[in-house]
């Protein structure tokens, strides 16, 4: 199958020809993208394209940001399983031989799962990554380390479904949900992630709160309608349940004795019903879209 790396790369005078010389050997296509750098990114990869015919190099005139420069990447490709990296050498290259095998083997979606030395991801991205990782895997039904990951390979067909809208930080996380919340197999692949070359373009206070504020908002788009009637439910059964206990504790605290004795009952049950009622949702979602996508697969064979 023929392998298409996207690059989308703002203001990477510096770490780009490593890039390229790095890659090459890896894959069959190069697509490198320019977000309207103010550098010499042009130059250099204007001169790497004209004596190489792997890469493709593609202009954006103005910083439109990095999803709609994978996106625009993704556009000019013409490669069976792409392949997503940044123009940074954070993310080392050895590791495609991997990821192409796992979609051989067939995977829809391999991340590059940041796990060995973390201290050079920042420190906001770090949290949020957790955070992250820990309501995708519970959300998704699917075991998720590094959901924020740019490095990663995934069938092309595929990728139409998986385009997602976001201006920023969230957009591959939103796209690791959508695959994970449609029922395709995403795995991951273990590696290590090196210091970035040239200035991070990152404020980790904006980036990191832009971060942390979309956790909700990506949760409830990649939702179904059924589950976010779901969600609204049990906010509602929970915040009852609050209610109730915490008008217990200030009972029994004010006054010294409870004027209704099933209160702190109600409160347990109501709250335990939301967190059950979620979980199931959840799983039963995850069960009709492993179904659903099986049924493609039967049809399609
Ligand atoms: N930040 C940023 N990156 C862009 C943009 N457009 C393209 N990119 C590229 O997207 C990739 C990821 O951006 P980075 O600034 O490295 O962000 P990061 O990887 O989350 O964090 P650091 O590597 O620590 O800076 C790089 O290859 C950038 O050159 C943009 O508008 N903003
Ligand atoms: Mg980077």
């Amino acid at each position: 199958m023929k392998t298409t790396l996207v690059v989308p790369a703002y203001n990477e005078e510096e770490a780009l020809p490593k890039t390229f010389e790095e890659y090459m050997e890896y894959v069959d296509e190069i697509i490198i993208v320019n977000d309207g750098s103010q550098d010499n990114t042009d130059g250099i990869a204007r001169d790497y394209a004209s004596k190489n015919d792997k890469i493709k190099y593609i202009k954006h005139d103005t910083n439109r940001g990095k999803p709609e420069a994978l996106k625009t990447g993704v556009e000019h490709s013409t490669g069976d399983i792409l392949i997503f990296t940044d123009a940074d050498c954070t993310y080392p290259a050895r590791y495609i031989p991997e990821f192409v095998k796992r979609i051989n083997m067939g995977a829809d979606m391999v991340l590059g799962a940041r796990v060995f030395n973390t201290t050079n991801i920042p420190r906001f991205n770090r949290i949020g990554n957790i955070i992250f990782s820990l309501l995708i895997t519970y959300f998704c039904y699917t075991r998720i380390m590094d959901a924020q990951t740019g490095y990663r390979a995934m069938r092309t067909s595929i990728f139409p479904e998986l385009d997602v809208t976001a201006k920023n930080l969230e957009y591959e996380t939103k796209m690791t949900m959508r695959a994970a919340k449609l029922g395709y197999s995403v795995v991951e692949v273990p590696i290590e992630y090196r210091k970035r070359v040239g200035k991070s373009k990152l404020n980790p206070f904006r980036d990191g709160f832009r971060m942390l504020n979309s956790i909700p908002s990506t949760i409830w788009q990649e939702s179904t309608f059924i589950l976010k009637s779901v969600i609204l439910i049990n906010i509602l059964l929970f915040c009852l349940g609050l209610l109730f206990g915490l008008y217990s504790i200030y009972e029994k605290l004010a006054v010294g004795v409870l004027s209704h004795e099933y209160y702190p009952l109600l409160a347990v049950v109501l709250i335990l019903t939301a967190m059950q009622l979620m979980s199931f949702s959840l799983i039963m979602e995850f069960i009709v879209n492993k179904l659903n996508k099986i049924e493609d697969l039967v049809k399609k064979y």
